[in-house]
């Protein structure tokens, strides 16, 4: 390990350069190519990368200086030498144009890049912008961009969307010049963005709340890696308030954001509004003597999203039973023979074929809400999810286009997928896909139970222990073997009609299964 001192590398022509954010603190650990500094001139904004991996020691500038190349950055303790990176650059576009028939915008030079990912479009049409507000982000492998636009003016036609590749010179979007606006400064994008539309104001920053939540109407002023930094922790930039120079966004903004959110959300408050009272803290141990036990890392994963799917899914939860008196003949009969084949042949296997062939007869409950929650998405397969129960926490295989599927197979599928999962063998890729999903704790007990919904799927039917009944056949009481179904639907895809009509086709279907075989 070895002190090594980091400089200022070639800029280009550029000297005592704005030194806008400083991206590092001593003692923060880093890697090669991660960004140490933004720099500012007229032109450009540029992040100036580390050459090398490894810890800061000393840190030679402030937010406010001016450095040209040459200049010493920070100190490094290394690690690992790497070679020396060069800075990324935000391109800004070319001198302003006024005209009062609509503009061409165009991609300005952006240095020696093709192609290049749009990764974000900042704009619409309607829009009124100033110049200088960002049209665009692009991002390669190196560096993200912003696109200022050349002139103020009202947007009339956008020729690009995400997920487009742009190069130097390609059509941006049509702009009906604002003879009227001045040249405004890049710096100042708040403003910006509030006077370019004043039908949109920014709202007020509410004093509770430490980091401002703001609406900045297109314009973010914020560098490749807070950029990056954000995107990962899934944090919207827009509603984020700069604290940096000049109002940039700074790391330390995105971190208080998600810091408060994350309080917020804790709190029961977040997006859902729930406004609860904090969980209760309590001392067990003045109570007697208690053992704690981490949570195992199954358990800590399946809560996580069975708290959510409970919180976020409003659930209605049916309860039938289905008379299975000649099912259960039918599989006493055949479970010595299927024995003999090493096949253990329990009622789940025919509730897993009935319900894939009742989910063909009602598509919907086999449905998902798209990721928007604007449109539902049908699947052509059934995929039957089946929760098992091991030591180390519920897992869910599936089996795949169960309603294709005879009943021995699926008893065999299920046999061998319970055990390995119950050993801990099985793979990621084999639970995901489900359509359906089914919960047994008929080999335990209960009379009923509410299963939780596994989304995105829309339904799960939770079983429980069958149980002789004496039932009316019109005439006299009957003995009959009743299965308890517990049926949990996603109320936002299916009304408790739909479901009360598909809980009813399920249980005839149970009840008279020859007619289904046949
Ligand atoms: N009513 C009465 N008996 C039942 C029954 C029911 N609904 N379902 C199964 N049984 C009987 C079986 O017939 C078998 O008896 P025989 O050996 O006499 O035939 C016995 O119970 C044991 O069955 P099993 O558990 O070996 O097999 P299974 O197919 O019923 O269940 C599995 C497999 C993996 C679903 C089960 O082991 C399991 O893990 N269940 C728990 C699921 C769970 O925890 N769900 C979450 C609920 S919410 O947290």
């Amino acid at each position: 390990m070895a002190l090594q001192d980091v400089f200022v590398p070639d800029i280009g022509n550029y000297k005592n350069v704005d030194i806008i954010e400083v991206l590092v603190k001593i003692g923060d650990e880093i890697k090669a190519e991660q960004s140490l500094i933004s720099l500012e001139t007229d032109k450009a904004t540029m992040e100036v990368p580390a050459p090398i991996a490894g810890i800061v020691k000393a840190i030679k500038v402030k937010v406010g200086d001016k450095v040209s190349q040459g200049d010493l950055i920070l100190q490094v303790e290394t690690m690992d030498a790497k070679a020396t990176a060069t800075p990324k650059e935000e391109t800004k576009a070319e001198a302003p144009v006024q005209n009062d028939t609509p503009q061409e915008l165009r991609v300005p030079d952006i240095g020696n890049y093709k192609n290049v990912n749009v990764i974000e479009v900042a704009i619409k049409v309607g829009d009124v912008i100033k110049k200088e507000q960002s049209l665009l982000t692009l991002e390669t492998d190196k560096a993200t961009m912003e696109v200022p636009s050349s002139m103020s003016g009202t947007i009339t036609e956008i020729k690009i969307k995400a997920g487009d590749k742009v190069s130097q010179g390609d059509l941006i979007g049509l702009i009906k010049a604002d003879s009227t606006s001045t040249t405004v400064t890049p710096t100042t994008q708040k403003q910006t963005a509030s006077t370019a539309a004043p039908s949109k104001p920014t709202p007020a920053i509410p004093a509770t709340i430490a980091t401002p939540i703001i609406n900045n109407n297109g314009y973010i002023h914020a560098g490749p890696a807070v950029r990056q930094f954000a995107r990962e922790l899934g944090a919207d930039l827009s509603r984020i308030g700069g604290t940096g120079m000049k109002g940039r966004l700074t790391r330390e903004d995105v971190v208080r954001f998600v810091k408060a959110e994350l309080t917020k959300a804790a709190q029961g408050g977040g997006g859902a509004g729930l406004n609860l009272l904090p969980d209760p803290q309590v001392d067990f141990a003045e109570f007697g003597s208690v053992k704690i036990e981490k949570l195992p890392r199954i358990k800590k994963i399946s809560g996580a999203n069975l708290y959510r799917n409970w919180v976020r899914i409003p659930h209605i939860t049916l309860f039938d039973e289905a008379d299975i008196t000649d099912l259960e003949a039918l599989r006493k009969a055949k479970k010595a023979e299927t024995e003999q084949q090493g096949i253990k042949l329990t009622p789940l296997a025919f509730l897993v074929k009935v319900v894939a062939s009742s989910l063909k007869e009602y598509p919907l409950i086999n449905s998902s809400l798209s990721n928007d929650g604007e449109s539902l998405v049908h699947k052509d397969y059934v995929h039957v999810g089946v929760a098992v129960d091991t030591p180390n926490g519920l897992y869910v295989p599936v089996i795949r286009n169960a309603d294709q599927k005879g009943i021995l197979n699926i008893a065999k599928e299920l046999s061998e997928l319970s055990k390995r999962a119950k050993e801990g063998k099985i793979k990621p890729e084999e639970m995901k896909g489900g359509t359906f999903t089914i919960s047994s704790l008929g080999s335990l007990g209960s009379t009923a139970f509410t299963p939780i919904i596994n989304m995105p799927e829309v339904g799960i039917l939770g079983v429980s222990k069958s149980e002789i009944k004496p039932k009316w056949d019109g005439a006299e009481f009957k003995p009959r073997l009743m299965l308890p179904l517990s049926l949990s639907l996603d109320h936002r895809v299916v009304d408790g009609a739909e479901g009360a009509r598909f809980l009813t086709f399920l249980s005839k279907a149970l009840a008279n299964l020859s007619e289904l075989l046949l």
